[in-house]
């Protein structure tokens, strides 16, 4: 239980932070959405990733809570926003567990009522892993979120197990080409068709994609000649405070 108290405390004290990632509308050239990636600033060890604590919080029951700060935290910020960029959105990393949790819709209903923020610019990132082992009811919130507004993104795909003819069964909105697709992009030519392969079958599903991890102009050129529709990565900007937000999309949009 003690990584549960200092998750907690950390959670009381304000220690954590949201950052943002913009994702590039390589048709428009404007930046079309954010992700929220969150950080911890411990006092004493200093910066520490969710690579490590995410996967800890989901073990020790502490992601609900964090997870209620995040969709919190995300949506006032959006909420600001929006009064300078009207047409960015707000993506938000989904935990399968949080995602499970049988007032999943309601809090998020809330939440989008107390802030009094526009559903249609909220889009939630899930994996595979997320919506798969519980495919119906999985169904049936993806239908309730899309009635709501809210658009919806499968995440780190390709690195599932899931095989691409399920996909059609789930009223998604994008695909996020995982990071390990496109950083093979300019070597091999395999990785190349596989990614073309995907953005094929996506948009023949009426599905956007987003390739994460883009970092090389070569990659953004391979990715554009393939019709592919959104590119994150450092390529476009790293993930940054909501203040350098501002000036950022000041600079570029
Ligand atoms: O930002 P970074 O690349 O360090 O993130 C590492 C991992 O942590 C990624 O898999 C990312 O999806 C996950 N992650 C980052 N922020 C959040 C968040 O707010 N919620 C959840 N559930 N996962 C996050
Ligand atoms: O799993 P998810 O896609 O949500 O995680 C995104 C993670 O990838 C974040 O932790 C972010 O910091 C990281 N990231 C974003 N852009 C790049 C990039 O261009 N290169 C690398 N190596 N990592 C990136
Ligand atoms: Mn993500
Ligand atoms: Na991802």
């Amino acid at each position: 239980f003690q990584l549960e108290t200092a998750l907690r405390k950390a959670l009381d004290r304000g220690e954590f932070e949201l950052y943002y990632q913009p994702q590039l509308d390589i048709k428009t050239k404007q930046i079309r959405a954010v992700e929220a990636l969150i950080r911890w600033n411990h006092p004493e060890k200093g910066f520490i990733s969710p690579g490590m604590f995410i996967p800890l919080a989901e073990e020790s029951g502490l992601i609900t809570p964090m997870s209620d700060w995040i969709m919190l935290q995300a949506c006032e910020h959006l909420k600001q926003l929006q009064l300078h960029f009207p047409n960015v959105k707000m993506s938000i990393n989904i935990s399968p567990i949080y995602f499970q949790q049988i007032d999943f819709l309601e809090k998020l209903q809330k939440t989008i009522e107390s802030v009094n923020v526009n559903p249609r610019l909220i889009e939630l990132e899930l994996t595979e892993s997320a919506v798969m082992p519980h495919a119906e009811q999985s169904v049936e919130r993806l239908t309730m979120l899309k009635t709501m507004g809210i658009s919806v993104a499968i995440d780190d795909f390709g690195t599932g197990f899931s095989t691409l003819s399920y996909l059609h069964r789930f009223p998604i909105d994008i695909l996020k080409i995982d990071q390990s697709f496109t950083k093979q992009l300019s070597q091999y030519q395999e990785d190349s068709a596989i990614v073309e392969a995907i953005i094929m079958m996506a948009h023949s599903l009426r599905i956007q994609v987003v390739a994460e991890g883009v970092e090389t102009k070569k990659q953004y050129q391979v990715l554009e000649k393939q019709c592919c529709d959104f590119v994150q990565g450092y390529y476009v900007s790293k993930p940054m405070p909501i203040s350098e937000l501002y000036e950022f999309l000041d600079m570029w949009n």
